[in-house]
């Protein structure tokens, strides 16, 4: 599958950001700016290199190494999707190889991000442009605010760069988010998803485990685990926002199926996104790291998130989980918009399934994986590559003809890892970005590499 999808974007879509398998060509999202910046290299290559595929891995570097050049950016990018996925990309390649390019181009493109965190509170706008350092919020996001799941969402990599570079820039950017979001008064003790970047104050009351909100929490639990356990505040910030999020928005469906609802001005919505789908694994890795701190059941919310979003994919023609699904008195776990209908090749729902694989390693998590690669074949395949479809409730769906960039860095990387053994990125050792590039723990794993002095070069 991996090499399908690389051969076609090598043929018909090389060194842009992404492929469109049915028509062949490149493709671009708004995420990426408008130039080709070749953002499925960069995501694929980690995968690439714990396959073995070798070949496609230095086809990849060398891209990397003559055209990945964001001094020639124009156009506005998104500081957190070229966070998760350029930047975490490069760093993680950079600790399984050594290779100081993956290092120097990652600092490189970070320090290019630096302007956007120029607001009187060090909270970053979302939107930058790299040639000017001219920064923006998206226009639709309540009151020119930024993005919880977007600012929250930097820690792991920063730290990190800080740490193989020696430059504490990095640190001290996402440690002041962390302040300002910590000393912030929440309404009712949950994050709102909006937070106004000038003034510190939250914005819209909407809390969402899904869309907006979601790699917050994650990178929470995920920031203890990388620090090898010393970064008590992140602990405490997680099981903080995780106590009230299982005391207010953990649900029970009539017919016993566990989902996270999301809050609105107060009001339950009784709706779970497919990115909320993540949650079981983080439940898991909250429980297994944090069980003398954690007195509730969080192993057995992470199941049953887990399955829920199993049905979500069960309960459609084509084996394949919907954008959204709602909990109704007479429906559970399906789609009722037709907006909400789509797959876009997301990896959330097996990601769950690789931690409770690894967890507890009951088969039925194999199973439901090798269902969805059936599915991937039935119905995303294309003659050059793997499309999303439009509506997962019709027997031949539609393909939206798009193959993004993460189906490289999260769906194969997660379905490859269920089907090996766990010593290939042991849960000890590294800690996945939200992009599922993995990152070294620190103190346990001999890849978290010292700072080296930075070649004298133009990057
Ligand atoms: C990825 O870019 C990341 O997983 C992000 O956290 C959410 N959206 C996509 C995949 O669905």
């Amino acid at each position: 599958m991996v090499l399908h999808a690389w051969r076609g974007y090598k043929t018909y879509a090389w060194g842009k950001n992404e492929l469109r398998p049915v028509s062949k060509r490149g493709h671009t999202a708004g995420i990426f700016g408008r130039q080709d910046m070749g953002a499925t290299i960069v995501d694929a290559l980690d995968t690439l290199f714990i396959m073995g595929l070798n070949d496609e891995f230095n086809e990849g570097r060398a891209w990397i190494q003559y055209h990945l050049d964001f001094n020639q950016l124009r156009s506005e990018m998104s500081v957190f999707e070229t966070n998760i996925r350029f930047v975490g990309g490069l760093l993680s390649a950079y600790s399984l190889t050594g290779d100081p390019l993956f290092r120097d181009r990652a600092l490189h493109i970070a320090r290019k991000l630096l302007p956007a965190f120029d607001t009187p509170t060090g909270i970053p706008y979302a939107l930058i442009n790299v040639a000017n350092g001219i920064s923006k919020n998206y226009a639709w996001a309540s009151g020119g605010s930024s993005i919880l799941s977007e600012f929250g969402t930097l820690h792991l990599e920063f730290v990190y760069l800080s740490d193989i570079s020696g430059d504490p820039v990095f640190r001290e950017k996402v440690n002041r988010i962390r302040d300002v979001i910590r000393k912030a008064e929440r309404p009712d003790g949950l994050y709102p998803n909006y937070m106004n970047p000038k003034t510190g104050k939250w914005g819209q009351r909407h809390t969402s485990i899904g869309a907006l909100g979601d790699s917050f929490y994650e990178y929470l639990i995920k920031s203890y685990i990388q620090s090898g356990g010393k970064d008590e505040i992140a602990r405490d910030m997680y099981l903080d926002a995780i106590t009230t999020i299982t005391n207010r928005l953990v649900m029970k469906s009539v017919s016993g199926l566990t989902y996270l609802a999301e809050s609105k001005f107060n009001r339950l919505e009784h709706k779970m996104d497919h990115l909320a789908c993540f949650s079981g694994g983080m439940y898991a890795l909250g429980a297994k790291n944090l069980a003398s701190h954690i007195s509730g059941n969080h192993m057995d919310i992470a199941e049953g998130i887990a399955h829920t979003c199993h049905e979500s994919y069960a309960r459609t023609p084509t084996g394949l989980g919907p954008e959204s699904f709602r909990f109704t008195e007479g429906s559970e776990a399906r789609a009722l918009k037709s907006s909400e209908k789509y797959y876009i090749l997301r990896p959330e729902a097996i990601e769950s399934w690789f931690y409770m694989w690894r967890f507890t390693k009951d088969q039925k998590y194999r199973d439901w994986a090798w269902d969805a690669i059936l599915a991937l074949e039935k119905h995303c395949r294309a003659e050059a590559g793997y499309s999303g479809v439009q509506n997962v409730y019709m027997e031949t769906p539609q393909k939206d003809d798009v193959q993004q960039s993460f189906i490289f860095a999260e769906t194969f990387k997660y379905l490859y890892l269920i089907f090996s053994d766990d010593s290939l990125l042991s849960l000890d050792e590294w800690v996945f970005n939200t992009e599922a590039h993995p990152l070294p723990v620190s103190g346990t794993n001999a890849f978290y590499r010292k700072p080296q002095e930075t070649e004298n070069q133009p990057w």
